[in-house]
C-alpha cells in the first residue's frame, strides 16, 4: 500500500491529538491512478482535507484486473473509494455525491434542490458521455473494434464527442446561475478538470471558456498539490 504521505501528515496535525492516535486502518482508502479520473476525486479529498491513504494501481501493468482488486471492485475500475467501515464506492459519481453530501459545509454541491439535480445531470455527462463515450473510445479503441481497420475511424469518433461535449460545456460555463464553477470548488470542476487534463494532454484546442476553467484549476492550490503528489512537475 502507497501512503500520501503528505496528505496523511498534513490531516494528522490538524484532526489528531496527542492522546489519540490513529491507525492507518482507521481511514479511508482511495484506490487510484495518477493522471486518471481519480484525479478529480483526489482533488475533492484534499479540498475536503481527509485524512486517507492512497492505494496506486498501474493501469497498464494490469493491476486492476488482479483478484485482490476485483474482490474490491468487481467492475475493475478506478476510482475505488473504502470507508472507513469496509464499504467500497466504485464509481465517480457516486464518490463525489458520498463526499459532498458527507461534508456539506464545504459547499461541494448546491443546497438547493433543484440545482442539486441539475448538477447531478451535468456530473453524468461529464463521467459519462465526455469520459465515458468520448474518451475510452481514444484510450481503449481496440474495445470498440469490429475490424483492425476501424481502429482509426473509432479514434476520430471519440475526439469529435469529446470536442462536441466541450463546447455544450463552454455554455455551461457562461451561465451566472448554474449550479458550478463559482468562487468555491465543486464535483463539477473537478470532473471537468480531469477532462480537460486529458483533452490538453492530447493536444486538442479547448474552447476558450474550458482553457480559461481550466487554467483556472491549474492554479488553485488544491489542484497544484495533487498534481505534484500524483507526480506532475510541469503543466
Ligand atoms: N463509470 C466508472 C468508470 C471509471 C473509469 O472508466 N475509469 C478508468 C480509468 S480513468 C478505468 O478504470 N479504466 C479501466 C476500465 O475501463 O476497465 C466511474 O465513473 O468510476
Amino acid at each position: 500500500m502507497v501512503v500520501c504521505v503528505q496528505t496523511l501528515v498534513r490531516g494528522l496535525q490538524k484532526q489528531l491529538n496527542d492522546f489519540m492516535p490513529l491507525e492507518i486502518s482507521d481511514v479511508m482508502t482511495l484506490y487510484m491512478t495518477p493522471g486518471s479520473c481519480s484525479t478529480g476525486i483526489h482533488i475533492l479529498m484534499e479540498e475536503l482535507e481527509l485524512v486517507f491513504s492512497a492505494h496506486v494501481l498501474n493501469l497498464p501493468a494490469g493491476d486492476r484486473q488482479k483478484p485482490e482488486y476485483l474482490a474490491i471492485n468487481p467492475k475493475g475500475t478506478i476510482p475505488t473509494l473504502v470507508l472507513d467501515d469496509g464499504t467500497a464506492l466504485t464509481d465517480f459519481v457516486a464518490i463525489a455525491w458520498w463526499l459532498a453530501r458527507r461534508w456539506p459545509g464545504k459547499r461541494l454541491l448546491p443546497e438547493d434542490l433543484d440545482q442539486q439535480a441539475l448538477a447531478l445531470d451535468r456530473l453524468n455527462y461529464l463521467v459519462g458521455h465526455l469520459h465515458g463515450q468520448g474518451f475510452t473510445r481514444i484510450f481503449t479503441t481496440e474495445r470498440y473494434l469490429l475490424h483492425e481497420s476501424d481502429r482509426e475511424t473509432i479514434e476520430r469518433q471519440g475526439k469529435t464527442l469529446v470536442l462536441k461535449g466541450l463546447h455544450r460545456v463552454a455554455n455551461w460555463l457562461g451561465e451566472t446561475d448554474g449550479p458550478l464553477f463559482h468562487e468555491h470548488l465543486s464535483v463539477l470542476d473537478t470532473a471537468l478538470f480531469y477532462n480537460e487534463f486529458w483533452a490538453v494532454r492530447l493536444g486538442m484546442t479547448l474552447p476558450v471558456a474550458c482553457q480559461a476553467h481550466y487554467e483556472a484549476m491549474v492554479h488553485r492550490p488544491v489542484v497544484q498539490r495533487v498534481l505534484l503528489e500524483e507526480g506532475y512537475r510541469e503543466l
